[in-house]
């Protein structure tokens, strides 16, 4: 019970973190946060980027491609075991409705610490599907070391998504506009989209959550 009161604040922090960062953008000038795609299997078992160095509030969209994959999160020396207080997308498979074209996870980073990546589905993790955000500078840790213990590791599967949330992808973000004006009256009616639906996804996994 502790652990999903748990989950259940996390997906609550993505919802608010989104709302204030808007915020704070708009009336204090703080720089904006970044926003990074990262494509799950787009080519074979391969995340794109495999590295990434990111900073605290930066929001991070895992599209997935191709096939059943997810993303979750070990620690460094467990590759292909999801760690509690990680991140879990869930399984993505192409026909199930839950694929590149409609759906996305998303998660802010919290710290720079560094997050070792994973995907779930079947083998793939052993066969090298990982990849590792703020990778320790200086450190005999690497994505290829990562990998190279990956391949004996036994893979564990989350039961349940955290750390995250999964939403409907924001349409006509993507659609090259004629005018900077209309592009952004767009953009900014697909941001609260995707907010109204993420919100609406944290309400009713808490819904969820209330009756186990
Ligand atoms: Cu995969």
């Amino acid at each position: 019970m502790r652990y999903q009161m748990l989950t259940t604040a996390a997906l609550a922090a993505v919802a608010l973190a989104d709302d204030s960062s808007s915020a704070s953008a708009t009336t204090t000038g703080i720089p904006a946060t970044s926003t990074y795609d990262i494509k799950v299997g787009s080519d074979n078992l391969k995340f794109d980027p495999e590295t990434l160095t990111a900073s605290p509030g930066d929001l991070l969209n895992f599209h997935f491609y191709n096939g059943n994959h997810s993303v979750a999160q070990s620690s460094y020396d467990s590759p292909c075991q999801a760690q509690d207080n990680g991140i879990f997308s869930g399984f993505f498979a192409g026909g199930s409705g839950k694929d590149e074209d409609s759906k996305v996870f998303s998660m802010r980073l919290n710290d720079t610490n560094p997050m070792w990546l994973y995907c779930a589905a079947g083998e793939h993790c052993k066969a090298g599907m990982g990849m590792v955000i703020n990778a320790p500078s200086g450190s005999d840790q690497t994505l290829s070391s990562y990998k190279d213990k990956a391949k004996s590791a036994d893979v564990k599967v989350p039961s349940s998504v955290y750390g995250g949330v999964v939403h409907d992808k924001p349409q006509g973000t993507t659609t090259a506009s004629a005018s900077s004006a209309s592009a952004t009256k767009k953009s900014g009616a697909a941001v609260v989209a995707a907010r109204g639906s993420m919100l609406g996804l944290v309400g009713g996994l808490v819904g969820v959550v209330m009756l186990l």
